[in-house]
């Protein structure tokens, strides 16, 4: 058994995927989540036989609450002691104004974003108390800092997860357990393609002109922040592509 659990939300694709390959290679065994069962299996079957770690795999979807309760509940014994949990389940679904969205976007980016974190936390953080020790990752956003216009809930979630965060740190604080948020900038993932529906050519466009930050840019991140001395906790990151300086002001070539 390596050293330390960490579990990983959304551990698919994008984000978390990279997160785990490389949280593997870095003495973690890996409890990992999401709705894509036969993307798990291959993950599993992928990392296990590359790095020799241990991965435990479970299918839900993290808007439904009983679901997620169920099946973080059922976390074997002996892989309840988790170390690491990282909040990074997430999604934008659309790109339009308050007068003409989908309200059922709406919904589905609260519950995932915002109610999804919170009930993933509300099981993990009493197992983290009982063992005076965690460290908790909230994926936030630039989304989280700034908004932008047609992105009001997507925005909103995000900086519901900054505000959560922070009350967060305070409330887990007698217990010696850390939390951090980390914002990223424009990363490309499946994160534009899930946000307009499949429209791969859409999609493209965000990214298009400039280099934006990989999935793995964000995973050596998470890393570092892991592997800070026991009196060190990096509160709040915001990593942005070079070619970014704001939400909406980017240097295309
Ligand atoms: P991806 O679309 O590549 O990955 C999203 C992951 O979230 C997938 O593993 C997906 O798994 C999981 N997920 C989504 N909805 C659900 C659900 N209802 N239940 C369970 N799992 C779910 O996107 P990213 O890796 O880019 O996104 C990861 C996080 O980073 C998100 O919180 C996003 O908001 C945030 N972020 C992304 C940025 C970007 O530019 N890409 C920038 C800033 C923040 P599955 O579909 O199998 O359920
Ligand atoms: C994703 C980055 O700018 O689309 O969180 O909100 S952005």
């Amino acid at each position: 058994m390596n050293q330390k659990i960490a579990l990983i939300t959304g551990a698919t694709a994008g984000i978390g995927y990279e997160t785990a390959l490389i949280l593997a290679q870095n003495n973690y065994n890996l409890i990992l989540t999401g709705r894509r069962e036969e993307r798990l299996d291959a993950i599993k079957q992928q990392i296990e036989s590359d790095f020799g770690c241990e991965v435990f795999t479970l299918n839900f979807d993290i808007r439904k609450r009983t679901e997620t309760e169920e099946a973080l509940n059922s976390i074997p014994e002996k892989w309840k002691a988790i170390d690491v949990l990282i909040n990074n389940a997430g999604l934008a679904a659309g790109l339009a104004p308050v007068n003409s969205a989908d309200v059922d976007d709406w919904e589905t980016m609260i519950d995932t974003n915002v109610k999804g974190l919170l009930y993933a936390s509300r099981i993990i953080t009493p197992w983290m108390i009982e063992r005076q020790t965690g460290h908790i990752i909230n994926i936030s956003s630039i989304a989280g800092k700034e908004a932008y216009p047609n992105g009001s809930v997507y925005c909103g979630t995000k900086h519901a997860v900054e505000a959560i965060s922070k009350a967060m740190r305070i409330e887990l604080l007698p217990f010696g357990i850390k939390v951090t948020t980390i914002a990223p900038g424009a990363v490309e993932t499946e994160f534009s393609l899930v946000r307009f529906r499949g429209d791969k050519d859409r999609a493209d466009q965000v990214y298009k002109g400039f280099t934006p930050l990989s999935g793995k840019d964000i995973a050596e991140t998470i890393l570092f922040v892991l592997s800070r001395p026991a009196h060190v906790n990096i509160d709040n990151l915001l990593i942005m592509p070079t070619a970014q300086a704001s939400a909406r002001d980017f240097n295309r070539k």
